[in-house]
């Protein structure tokens, strides 16, 4: 298998996933600053992924899976003991999928592109940050009701997916001050080992 991602983007969720649930997997880096985007190793990167984005997961039959919540539930579920997705067919289940679409929709097609563009202007963006703002709000009172994490005790594929996308807060000045909890999760998830390695991977800087 193989991992197509470029440092620091949404792509970091399924790294992280993989390197919980300690599958190995080959990894290319593609560079989403060029037009068309290319590969470390040369290749057009249309060719894996005709709509452009990371992350896409090359599988051992030569197939590609896109859409970064499905590709963390299909690692997930190649090590069902890794706990990081509850079996299929349970509620449980379910309300993972409910935080993977929660995260796709009201928080990173937020942040991305919106707050990354500066040529959207500041009305849109301040907008974008209001938004984020009331999404984040609610996390806030779930994981201070249901916490540690997400689903509750277990650290999952969603955890994994918010703190990529959360991540971003630094770099698109969306204030993270009023959620002390959602602070105190970035910070413990953050520590993480595997959360580490996966970050080093991609050549990013992680906190001492
Ligand atoms: N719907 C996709 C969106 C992925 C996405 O937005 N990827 C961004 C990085 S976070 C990207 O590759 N942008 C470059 C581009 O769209 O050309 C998913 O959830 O996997």
């Amino acid at each position: 298998m193989k991992l197509y991602y470029a440092t620091g983007t949404c792509s970091l969720s399924p790294h992280i996933v993989a390197k919980e649930a300690g599958i190995v997997f080959e990894t290319e880096k593609v560079d989403t600053r060029k037009t068309p985007h290319v590969t470390e190793n040369g290749l057009d990167y249309t060719t894996v992924n005709p709509n452009h984005y990371v992350p896409a997961l090359r599988l051992d039959d030569g197939s590609v899976l896109t859409e970064g919540a499905a590709i963390v539930q299909y690692l997930a579920d190649l090590k069902p003991e890794s706990g990081l997705a509850p079996a299929a067919g349970t509620v449980e289940r379910s309300r993972l999928q409910s935080w993977l679409n929660f995260i796709a929709s009201e928080l990173h097609k937020m942040y991305s592109p919106w707050l990354f563009h500066p040529e959207y202007g500041t009305q849109a963006q301040d907008v974008a940050r209001a938004k984020i703002a009331e999404r984040l709000a609610s996390v806030e009172r779930h994981l201070a009701e249901n916490g540690p994490f997400l689903l509750g005790e277990d650290f999952t594929a969603a955890d994994a997916y918010l703190f990529t996308i959360v991540g971003w807060s630094p770099y698109t000045k969306v204030d993270l001050a009023a959620f002390p909890i959602l602070r105190d999760f970035m910070a413990r998830v953050g520590a993480r080992p595997a959360v580490q390695a996966a970050m080093r991977a991609e050549g990013m800087r992680v906190a001492a």
